[in-house]
């Protein structure tokens, strides 16, 4: 009956990031047959969070950084997502990620530090004033979304987590855990769980965010609960979300892109309209919410807009290469 695990999905809604599934992947889903087209579940995704950064969120934030543009509304922005441990399609997160638990939660320390161990999330979070960042978001796939972020600086908590002399990378792990997150259950899937990593210099440049509410709120469990990495200079796929562990390397670390389609996905990944996809231009993107009637389609910006914080970083890089 089914021949593709995305009969499912309107073709429009076929994004290039799953493209990279190859035949042999494609017939191997096939097989698996509607296994994969479980019925949506009508269920929203709640999050039962921790009363404690519910009241810190309450008790205010500061707004440290705008755009002059409009916030891409909540609806959109909680329900067109990419969050693969919860499916492929756009929607699958909204509806499928309430199976996910954000408390307790705690971050393993690891690698080139002088403080290994587990750090819970509210020794991580509670000496913060949270602060609202409102930062482009910018998807690999050419669309992007203006999104008030909730959180605090990347540096803060690496400054706290103590790395070495010898820590010239930082890698993030998202919760490996197939029962809280059925899309990890998916063999012909990427490999879990998902890696992302900076070099030290983007970890700790002031931009560099880890977000635990957003629009005023606690992070709804699609889009990364209880904490991600925001990075807005970089397509989409380096924000890694649900971060359990941080390693800190002195080598650059397998990312989960990079490692599945390196012609495709680089480590740097830094939001350029003059390099193109393999498969796409990246000149232009589509600003969410659009319509049938009114693709809002812009161009990109270099870094994103970030130009004038991060471009120091690359200089004498030859941002065609290093992608
Ligand atoms: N763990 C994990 N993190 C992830 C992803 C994912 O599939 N798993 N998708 C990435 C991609 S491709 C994008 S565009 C953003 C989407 O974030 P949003 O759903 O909050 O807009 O999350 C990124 N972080
Ligand atoms: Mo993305």
């Amino acid at each position: 009956m089914s021949n593709s695990i995305f009969n499912n999905i309107p073709s429009s809604e076929i994004t290039p990031e799953e493209v990279f599934l190859n035949r042999r992947q494609i017939i191997k889903a096939a097989a698996a047959g509607a296994g994969l087209a479980a019925l949506p579940s009508i269920a929203s995704a709640k999050n039962p969070t921790a009363p404690w950064l519910e009241a810190q969120i309450k008790k205010g934030f500061e707004t440290t950084m705008k755009v002059d543009e409009d916030l891409t509304p909540w609806k959109a922005a909680t329900t067109y997502n990419n969050f693969y441990e919860f499916g492929f399609g756009k929607e699958d997160p909204a509806k499928k990620a309430h199976s996910l638990k954000p408390s307790p939660w705690s971050i393993e320390i690891a690698g080139e530090t002088e403080k290994p161990g587990l750090m819970p999330l509210e020794d991580i979070v509670s000496p913060h004033q949270l602060e609202e960042r409102i930062y482009r978001f910018r998807c690999v796939e050419a669309w992007s979304m203006v999104i008030p972020w909730l959180g605090f600086p990347l540096a803060s908590l690496i400054e706290k987590a103590k790395p070495t002399s010898k820590a010239k990378y930082v890698e993030f792990t998202t919760l490996y855990d197939p029962e809280q997150m059925p899309g990890q259950k998916v063999t012909y899937s990427i490999d879990w769980p998902y890696v992302e990593g900076l070099r030290m210099d983007e970890a700790i440049n002031p931009l560099s965010f880890m977000a635990v509410g957003m629009y005023g709120k606690i992070l709804p469990n699609q889009n990364g609960a209880p904490i991600r990495l925001v990075v807005p200079w970089k397509y989409g796929f380096k924000s890694i979300k649900s971060i359990v562990k941080i390693t800190f390397r002195e080598t650059m670390p397998d990312t989960t892109w990079a490692l599945q389609a390196p012609n495709e996905y680089g480590f740097y990944a830094n939001v350029n309209p003059e390099v193109d996809h393999p498969r796409w231009s990246q000149a232009t993107e589509r600003r969410l919410p659009g319509s049938l009637f009114n693709v809002r389609r812009i161009p990109t910006l270099k870094f994103n807009g970030y130009e004038e914080q991060v471009a120091h970083l690359y200089k004498g890089m030859d941002l065609a290469k290093f992608y």
